[in-house]
This record gives C-alpha cells, structure tokens and sequence, in this order.
C-alpha cells in the first residue's frame, strides 16, 4: 500500500532518526511513518538506500534524503546554516558520538585503556553548557537545537543520578525544554514495525 505523501524510515529511539522526525513536526510536515527493525531492515528501504541507516525519506517527487541532517534542512526549508552551527553539529555526530557510544556501552566497542570517555563527553557538555541562552542560537530555539538535543539526552540517561548533581544548569533546564515539551512527546509515539501489507501510519498536520 502507498500513499502520495513523504515516506520516513524511522526508528523510535535512534537520536538521528529522532532529530529528523523533530524537525518534520516542528515544520508540520505531513508524512508517511515506517517503523524500521534494525535487525531486520526492510527489503523497500534497502533497495532504495543500500547503505541501511535510518532517517530515510523519500520525496513526493521520488528524491531521496539519506542524511538527518537533510531531512532536518528540508523540513525547514533552509539551504545553509551557518558555520558555527555546521561545526558543533559536526562536533556532536563525531567526537561527542563515539565518546557516548563508548560511554554507554562499556565493552562493545574497542576502547582505548586509560580513557575515560565520561569525561571526553563532558568536553562537549561544557561547550554546550556555555553557549546556552537559553538555546543554542540565543533566544531562539533553532535547528541546532533540535540536531543536538537527541544526544545529549541519551548522555544524560546514562546515569540520571550523577547527572543530575552535575555543574550543567543551563544544560538541564534546556533538556528539561524538551523533554517536558508536546512536541517530543509527539515524536516520541510508538508505532509497530512497518510491513509493506499494514496499513500506512499517516502524521497528519
Ligand atoms: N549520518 C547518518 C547516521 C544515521 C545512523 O547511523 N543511524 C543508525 C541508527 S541510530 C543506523 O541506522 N544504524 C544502522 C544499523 O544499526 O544497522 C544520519 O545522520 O542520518
């Protein structure tokens, strides 16, 4: 079954996927949802985007957006951000990224002896937490904002409890913006695995 609205391959908790389907509410932007099981991709997603990750959206117009962070641009209608922006991103979906990977999976990954990846975390954090005011951009909540936020959450779910006892005000009270917020809750929504025989789960706006 198919519809003629834009098609997101999504899964709930992947922090790509997340910030995606934050910027696609933000900017009501009507859609088709797909629930994906990582361990068991759709054949439909991978024919169309071999390299397997989600957020994937297809276009009305048959494009295909295989990057978060341009599902987030196209949600907005924006063509550029600006360099500032471009770098914490970047920040965050590398250094940050494979610190906290690290961080939350002790043992998965090959670690480097004597690192201690909490704190290589909280390089970021402290970044973050001085260019807070209260967004990222000042006083308006931008893209930015939503691009990061998705990680910085799963940090701050590793051990809520020394989390919170932490030198991150501007940080918590940014977090606690969201988390408290209709829109992540939205966003949040569980819905099945997606089967090409299912009914489409339509967001509607
Ligand atoms: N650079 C990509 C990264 C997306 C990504 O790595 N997504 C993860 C889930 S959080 C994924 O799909 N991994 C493939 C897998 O687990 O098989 C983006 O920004 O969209």
């Amino acid at each position: 079954m198919s519809t003629c609205l834009p098609v997101l391959y999504s899964f709930r908790r992947c922090p790509y996927a997340m910030r995606a389907r934050l910027a696609l509410y933000s900017a009501k932007v009507s859609h088709e949802h797909r629930e994906v099981n990582l361990k068991n991709k759709p054949l439909e997603m991978l024919t169309i985007s071999p390299k397997g990750t989600v957020p994937v959206m297809i276009l009305e117009n048959g494009d295909l957006l295989e990057e978060s962070l341009d599902i987030m641009k196209w949600a907005f209608k924006v063509s550029s951000l600006s360099t500032e922006d471009i770098l914490l991103i970047r920040e965050n979906d590398t250094t940050f990224k494979q610190a906290l990977d690290r961080y939350k999976y002790p043992g998965r990954y090959l670690e480097k002896i004597g690192i201690n990846y909490q704190e290589e975390c909280e390089y970021f954090l402290r970044k973050l937490e001085n260019q807070l005011a209260p967004f990222l951009n000042g006083n308006m909540l931008t893209l930015v904002d939503l691009a990061i936020f998705p990680f910085i959450r799963q940090f701050s779910m590793v051990n809520p409890d020394w989390f919170e006892t932490q030198p991150y005000p501007h940080i918590q009270v940014w977090l606690n913006f969201f988390i408290t917020n209709q829109l992540f809750k939205d966003v949040m929504q569980k819905f099945l695995f997606w089967t090409p025989e299912n009914k489409p789960e339509l967001v509607l706006f």
